[in-house]
């Protein structure tokens, strides 16, 4: 696949992703922020039009109290063009599109087992967007941080994006997998030091976290990227369950 300059018409062109009718739980605020987007997507991402009302208007009428299927709410952020759409595409349809910038966000669910699944949140990231991320924060129970571990130009630039969102109290102990993508472009820089340059271990060390290198193109690291956050998601929800119980036996 092309990636850049005169496209490559053999590539598949970004299309709506459908969304199954099974979403479990969209909190208030979130429901409002989806809502809020459709203006904004509506008219500057018009390929996304349908894909966004629909979802919106399914995930905000379903009733999340007797939903079997357990999942997690997984929110994918990075610079513009680091490579989160295209992440996100492979590893719902293990294919490469064409991807245009993301104005507002998509989103799709993943399955990662035969009980569980990552509903993935990728809001654009673009200067005007990262204003947009804190709104996304809320009912979080997974980071994933994409980097395009070839700028180097901007890797500081996204460093201070990924230390800025982690200082949000609401996201407190939610676990993160950082993404040091584009490892196929010569001169990428490897997981160790992306991990030293983002002081991930610092800024981390208050939750469960990992660098995993991968390529969005060929799909290399990407499962091992979505297992590692199931099993953090999980540990997660569970330690959060844990303490919201262990708070109502206190009251008693
Ligand atoms: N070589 C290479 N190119 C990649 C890789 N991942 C993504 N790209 C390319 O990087 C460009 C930007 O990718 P997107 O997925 O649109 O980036 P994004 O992070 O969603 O950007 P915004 O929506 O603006 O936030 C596209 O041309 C992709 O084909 C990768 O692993 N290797
Ligand atoms: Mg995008």
């Amino acid at each position: 696949m092309k990636l850049t300059g005169t496209p490559d018409f053999s590539a598949k062109l970004l299309l709506p992703l459908p969304l199954p009718y099974s979403s479990r739980f969209i909190s208030r605020r979130r429901e409002k922020v989806l809502l809020e987007n459709l203006a904004a997507q509506k008219t500057a991402n018009t390929t996304c039009k349908g894909f966004i009302q629909d979802n919106a208007a399914q995930m905000g009428l379903q009733s999340t109290k007797h939903c079997k299927v357990k999942q997690a709410n997984i929110l994918m952020l990075g610079l513009d063009s680091a490579g989160k759409s295209t992440l996100l595409y492979k590893f719902k349809y293990n294919e490469d599109f064409l991807t245009i910038p993301t104005i507002g966000f998509n989103v799709d669910m993943i399955e990662t087992g035969r009980d569980f699944t990552l509903t993935i949140w990728d809001v654009g990231g673009q200067q005007k967007m990262r204003q947009l991320w804190c709104n996304f924060l809320e009912n979080t129970e997974g980071i994933l941080y994409v980097v395009d571990s070839s700028d180097k130009q901007r890797l500081e630039e996204s460093k201070k994006e990924f230390e800025l969102i982690l200082k949000n109290e609401s996201i407190k102990n939610v676990p993160v997998v950082v993404l040091a993508n584009k490892q196929d472009l010569p001169g990428a820089l490897n997981a160790e030091e992306i991990t030293r340059r983002f002081h991930v271990k610092k800024h981390c060390c208050d939750r469960n976290w990992y660098v995993q290198p991968c390529c969005a193109i060929t799909g290399e690291g990407l499962s091992e990227a979505l297992q590692r956050l199931t099993v953090f998601a999980k540990n997660y929800i569970k330690s959060k369950e844990f303490s919201t119980s262990f708070k109502e036996n206190e009251k008693l």
